[in-house]
């Protein structure tokens, strides 16, 4: 039914669009534009009328967030050509915005630092802030997203994109969502590892940013307004389908964040990709899996036990874990807030 009354919104979008360029058509030239009045070459002369009308239009972010969660900070010893921790490419967990082999290039605008979700009626919406570079204002010149695993079983979904967002006003301009239909992702052990590389396809259904999308307004992106360094995304709770309990786990990256390589670890063995940390000797450096940095999954909707696939860890009861002072938390330990409240999470391992 929605999907019958997506085409036919689209299909009014249409026949609006092609009426406004109708319109366009018969309006009489100006006194100065009065070249031709032949109107054959005033037909050919229409603009063109693949410029979407959109509708729905995202506003300002709610205030109240449905998970806050930090992530670590590799500048601390990039001056070491290596990450501080973070990185396990065992368990899906990345942290190596760095170039490949030398590792004596750090890229700040690749390196997540904070990643924030928030809800309100009609959309969701993530935001990545990246860190600061701290000589100069940088361009935000990688690509930028958020995996959704509706289910909780560690098989992402749904995956929202933007390359390069360059815009403080919100846009869709290279915002992609893509979908795992044939459901391969995560092959045969998900969130880890498998034994032998998959031959999955990744997300291999694109279903907005290919110009055939049934809704124009589904996703979309800006830069922050108010920090430079912040990527905000847009997308209509609509996707869902009425899921109001889910995870959420951010990326940012370059070539090597493509939705047909998910899950990445499945794609290469640990050899082929490296590591960032020099404590794993066998590994360390990056290799095929470089410029590339992602969060444990928050919990969205539901309190939870730490014991979901690929999300991130909790305190257990008891556990004395400090709630964090002024929502920060001392390194190497970062922020994570859910539902019931904030605390820090220490490295594990
Ligand atoms: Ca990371
Ligand atoms: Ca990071
Ligand atoms: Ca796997
Ligand atoms: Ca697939």
């Amino acid at each position: 039914m929605k999907k019958y009354f997506n085409k036919f919104i689209s299909l009014s979008v249409l026949v609006i669009v092609l009426l406004s360029a109708c319109n366009l058509g018969v309006t009489p030239p100006s006194d100065e534009e009065v070249v031709s009045d032949s109107p054959v070459e005033l037909s050919t002369a229409l603009p063109p009328t693949e410029s979407v009308q959109h509708v729905m239009i995202p506003g300002e972010l709610p205030t109240n967030k449905s998970g806050i969660l930090g992530d670590h900070d590799s500048s601390t010893t990039s001056n070491e050509n290596r990450a501080p921790s973070g990185d396990r490419f065992t368990f899906g967990r990345y942290e190596r915005p760095f170039n490949s082999e030398a590792m004596d290039i750090y890229f700040p605008y690749l390196d997540i630092q904070l990643a924030e979700f928030a809800m309100d009626d009609t959309w969701m919406y993530a935001t990545i802030a990246v860190k600061g570079n701290e000589l100069s204002s940088q361009s935000l010149v990688g690509k930028y997203g958020f995996e959704i695993d509706l289910n909780v079983n560690g098989s992402g979904d749904y995956l929202i994109m933007v390359l390069q967002p360059s815009s403080t006003e919100w846009t869709t301009n290279n915002v992609q969502v893509w979908f795992d239909e044939n459901g391969d992702i995560g092959g045969e052990v998900k969130v880890v590892a498998d034994d032998v590389p998959a031959q999955g396809n990744g997300y291999e259904t694109q279903i907005f940013g290919n110009g055939q999308e049934d809704d124009p307004d589904l996703a979309w992106a800006r830069i922050s307004p108010t920090d430079p360094n912040s990527v905000q995304m847009a997308v209509k709770l609509s996707l869902l389908a009425g899921d109001t309990s889910f995870m959420v786990g951010m990326w940012a990256g370059t070539d090597d964040l493509d939705a047909k390589l998910f899950d990445i670890n499945d794609m290469f063995t640990h050899e082929q990709a490296g590591s960032s940390l020099k404590e794993f000797e066998f590994f360390y450096p990056v290799k095929e899996v470089s410029e590339l940095d992602n969060t444990c999954r928050m919990a969205i909707g539901f309190q939870p036990t730490g014991n979901e696939p690929g999300g991130c860890p909790v305190p257990v009861p008891g556990d004395d874990s400090p709630p964090p002072p002024g929502q920060s938390c001392p390194p190497p330990s970062i922020l994570y807030c859910t539902a019931n409240g904030c605390f820090c999470l220490y490295p594990q391992g």
